[in-house]
């Protein structure tokens, strides 16, 4: 396959960075179309003032919108990006800027970024539906799709994004598709972990959003069909499931499940039961829980990565991290106990008891500058690793802190935001690789280095998730304004022409960021609408005192206490 053109790439280039002679031949094309003027006759005159009037109020409402759009821009990016200096000392600059001049553009940006989320919804959606309807992903750049459960995984993960972002039209078209086209009798092995968090999760917040039971109906459906993966002699369910023929199986190479996958999938499946009053779902996940509850083999509440489907046992023991195989497993602690009314007291002592782990063996300051992040910690030994998807961290802290756990839960989130962020603007193209490397010793020139092999970006939800939380409980722009930033580098980077965005192999080369031709689906399930909740002061838009959304962005709702 050829190597994709640079051209797929939109790039923003604002009026006023043109040659020097703007000026002068300014003048000059005016003076000749003066003499050009002057040569018509009266009734040409009149002919062509009354046309360029007529186009005028024609074209008034569209070029308005437009200059506005990049008045707006404009003045965001110049805010933003011109200006040297680490963000902290931005945004001290940012405040002395004159008065009126805030005040206009504050009251514009609020409205003017949650265009720029849908307007980027819409863009993703375009590829999608030009080039991959009804199918798993899209691929943007060669303008097909890739499949992986054959569900129409996109569709369905970025259904309550629709209803959220106001776009009714597009919701209504994929609803269309929901009713006449999806079905679950299919002869296909689905991941029990990413079909439960993905469209189980999806449809159960669709039909709360909504009301509507054709999504009810239909995550029924696939939930009584992913229950095979439960009948293992330890209970621990396997990680596959024919939907179809109602067996499951583990990877080829292992009978062990991922820990992380086990423990994520207990919101989706009790909320099953309460609303079918079926209590076989709630108990199969229950039973997870508390097996691993009482296992050995933690240390300080921290989980190894892998747990055995035939002896129950965790496997693989001694590495601890908070990233890739255990990070949901500490997210689902904290909103089990809220999803059921915070009266489940285990599930609190084992996230208390885990957050206090991370604490003592696993947090750390970078050198020179002092990040705090989250490191990993193998056989005793401690690595200055961090993936991205720990940056859902500093988010389900402040959570925590929101829902009465201890407030130095929030100074820690808002240190580790400051590292995530970070983690994006550090970076030649302003988006974070997966995985960053910290210096820990003195005299080191930079904070966070990125190994060859870890410098892709896949578009991932984690850090404008957690800026959403940060934003919501403390109110403090920054958050917006560090998300605006980062929502304008994926527009930079990552937008397709054609439709659609792709993730990319190099977050240090703004040149050539190496597109990889696959929109994966949480970047419209989870990305985009974390952004939208960001950039919107309505507490009352998926209120997190009525919901908890599950680790795909799903919001389901808290019970009611009776
Ligand atoms: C999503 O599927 C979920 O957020 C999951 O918990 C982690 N991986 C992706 C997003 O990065």
């Amino acid at each position: 396959m050829h190597p994709p053109s640079r051209q797929d790439y939109i790039s923003i280039n604002f009026a006023g960075q043109g040659s020097g002679s703007y000026n002068n031949s300014k003048q000059w094309r005016r003076q000749s179309c003066w003499r050009k003027w002057k040569q018509l006759s009266r009734l040409q005159r009149s002919l062509i003032l009354v046309l360029l009037f007529i186009c005028g109020i024609a074209s008034y409402p569209a070029v308005t919108e437009q200059l506005r759009v990049v008045y707006v821009a404009h003045l965001s990016q110049r805010k933003l990006s011109n200006k040297r200096g680490p963000p902290v000392l931005q945004n001290r600059l940012q405040k002395k800027e004159n008065a009126s001049n805030t005040v206009v553009e504050d009251k514009a940006s609020d409205t003017i970024w949650r265009e720029a989320v849908q307007e980027a919804f819409r863009h993703a959606w375009k590829g999608y539906k030009d080039f991959a309807w009804g199918h798993d992903e899209l691929r943007p750049l060669s303008k097909s799709y890739s499949e992986w459960f054959g569900l129409g995984l996109t569709l369905i993960d970025a259904l309550d994004t629709m209803w959220i972002l106001g776009l009714k039209e597009e919701f209504e078209e994929a609803k269309t598709w929901v009713a006449a086209e999806l079905t679950f009798n299919k002869n296909v092995d689905v991941n029990l972990f990413e079909s439960t968090i993905r469209i189980l999760g999806g449809l159960l917040s669709t039909y709360h959003l909504t009301g509507d039971t054709l999504f009810l109906d239909k995550a029924k459906d696939i939930g009584s069909r992913l229950m095979p993966a439960f009948n293992t002699p330890s209970k621990i369910p396997y990680s596959d499931v024919n939907i179809g023929k109602g067996t499951a199986h583990p990877p080829r190479w292992t009978s062990d499940s991922t820990v992380a996958e086990v423990t994520s999938i207990q919101l989706e499946f009790r909320e099953l039961s309460r609303l079918t009053q079926e209590p076989q779902y709630q108990a199969a996940v229950a039973e997870v829980m508390k097996q691993v509850h009482k296992l050995d083999g933690k240390l300080d509440g921290l989980v190894p990565m892998f747990i055995n489907t035939n002896n129950g046992q965790f496997t693989h023991q001694g590495i601890y991290t908070l990233g890739a195989r255990a990070d949901s497993y500490y997210e689902y602690l904290l909103k089990q106990w809220i999803q059921g009314g915070k009266k489940e007291n285990e599930l609190l002592e084992d996230y208390l008891q885990a957050i206090e782990g991370v604490k003592n063996n696993l947090l750390q300051k970078s050198s020179p500058n002092g990040l705090t992040f989250v490191g990993e910690l193998s056989h005793g030994q401690f690595s200055p690793k961090m993936d991205h998807l720990v940056c859902f961290l500093p988010g389900t802290l402040a959570l925590g802190a929101y829902n009465g756990l201890p407030a130095d839960h929030m100074d820690l989130a808002k240190q580790l935001m400051e590292t995530c962020y970070q983690m994006y603007i550090q970076m030649e193209t302003g988006l974070s690789p997966e995985i960053v490397h910290f210096n820990m010793h003195q005299g080191s020139t930079r904070d966070i280095e990125v190994k060859l092999a870890d410098r892709h970006n896949l578009l991932r939800p984690e850090t404008v998730e957690s800026l959403f939380y940060l934003y919501r409980f403390t109110k403090d722009q920054k958050y917006r304004e560090w998300g605006w930033r980062i929502l304008q580098n994926f527009n930079k980077y990552t937008k397709v022409s054609s439709g659609g965005y792709t993730s990319i192999n190099n977050v240090r080369d703004p040149d050539y960021p190496s597109p990889r031709d696959k929109m994966e689906s949480f970047f419209l399930g989870e990305t985009l609408k974390y952004l939208y909740l960001l950039f919107s002061d309505d507490p009352n838009l998926i209120s997190l005192d009525q919901y908890v959304f599950n680790t795909e962005a799903h919001p389901l709702p808290i019970w009611p206490s009776n």
